[in-house]
C-alpha cells in the first residue's frame, strides 16, 4: 500500500481472545497481512489462553451497535466477517448492522465450540445464528463439528459431508465451506495425507486439498480462513480464489507455528 491508496476496509466482528491466537486479534492481523485496514467490534470478552476458555462476558446490542454505527458512518466497509455472535440479541443486531449497512463480501464463521471443547453460543444462539445471519451471508464456513451441530448429524464420510452442506444450504446458507475433511479423505498421489476443505457454490463443488500438517499449534486456525477470505474478497477476488488464497495463507501458518504457550499454540500470523 502506498500513501495515497485508499486501503480496503475490512470489519471483524467477533470475539476477543486476548491471548491473541483467535478471534478478533487473528482477523486484525489477517486483514493486515493481505494489505486491508482492519476495524474490529467485540462481542465478547473471553478468558483464555493456548490451555482453554475459562470463561466470558459478552456484550449487549446496545454496546456492539455503540462500536460498529460509527465506523459505518464513517468508513466504506469492504467486506466483514463474523466470529463468536454468543447471543440472539448480538446475533439479531449483528444482522441488523449488516442489512441496513448494505454490507457486501459477508462472511459468517458459525462458531460454536472452541477446540478445548468449550461452548462459545447456546442452542438457542445458534437456532438464532442460522435464521439471522445464514441467509444475508455470501458464504458460511463450519468446520466438522460446527457442521454437525447445525445440520443436527453426524458426519462420517464424504457422502455425509455433502449432505451436511446440502442441509445448511437449505436453511439459507447460499455458499457453504465445510473445512476439515481429513478426517475421512487420507491420501493423494503422493502418499501425503491431505487436509480437504469442500466449497459448495450454489450446486457446484470445489475441492482445496493442502497438505496435511500433524502439529497441536492450531489455535485460531478457523478465524484465520474466514477472515483470510474475507480479506480476498474485500480486495476484489472472487470467491474460489479467495478461498484458495486463504487456504495457502493458513496452511503455510500452521507450518511455520511457534510453540508458544503451553496448549494449543497459535498460529504464526
Ligand atoms: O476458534 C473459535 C473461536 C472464535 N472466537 C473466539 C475464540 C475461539 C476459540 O477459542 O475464543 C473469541
Amino acid at each position: 500500500m502506498t500513501m495515497s491508496d485508499t486501503p480496503k476496509v475490512c470489519l471483524s466482528i467477533a470475539g476477543l481472545d486476548p491471548s491473541g491466537g483467535a478471534g478478533i486479534i487473528a482477523d486484525i492481523k489477517t486483514f493486515r497481512a493481505f494489505g486491508c485496514f482492519p476495524t474490529a467490534a467485540i462481542t465478547s470478552l473471553t478468558f483464555q489462553n493456548t490451555q482453554g476458555v475459562f470463561g466470558s462476558q459478552h456484550q449487549t446490542a446496545a454496546t456492539l451497535r455503540g462500536q460498529v454505527q460509527p465506523i459505518f458512518d464513517d468508513y466504506d466497509v469492504d467486506a466483514v466477517k463474523t466470529g463468536m455472535l454468543p447471543t440472539p440479541e448480538i446475533i439479531a443486531e449483528t444482522a441488523k448492522l449488516i442489512t441496513t449497512g448494505d454490507l457486501k463480501n459477508v462472511i459468517v464463521d458459525p462458531v460454536v465450540r472452541s477446540t478445548s471443547g468449550f461452548d462459545l453460543i447456546s442452542d438457542e444462539a445458534l437456532r438464532a445464528l442460522i435464521a439471522g445471519l445464514f441467509p444475508i451471508a455470501n458464504l458460511v464456513t463450519p468446520n466438522l463439528p460446527e457442521a454437525e451441530r447445525i445440520a443436527e448429524m453426524t458426519i462420517s464420510s464424504v457422502a455425509d459431508i455433502h449432505t451436511a452442506a446440502r442441509k445448511i444450504q437449505s436453511m439459507g446458507a447460499k455458499n457453504v465451506l465445510i473445512k476439515g475433511g481429513h478426517a475421512f479423505e487420507g491420501t493423494g498421489v503422493t502418499g501425503a495425507k491431505l487436509a480437504t476443505d469442500f466449497l459448495f457454490i450454489g450446486e457446484r463443488l470445489e475441492l482445496f486439498e493442502a497438505e496435511y500438517i500433524e502439529t497441536s499449534s492450531t489455535h485460531g486456525t478457523g478465524c484465520t480462513l474466514s477472515a483470510a477470505i474475507a480479506a480476498n474478497l474485500a480486495l476484489g477476488l472472487d470467491l474460489i480464489e479467495s478461498v484458495q488464497k486463504a487456504k495457502a495463507f493458513v496452511t503455510e501458518a500452521i507450518r511455520t507455528a511457534p510453540k508458544l504457550g503451553k496448549g494449543n499454540s497459535p498460529i504464526n500470523i
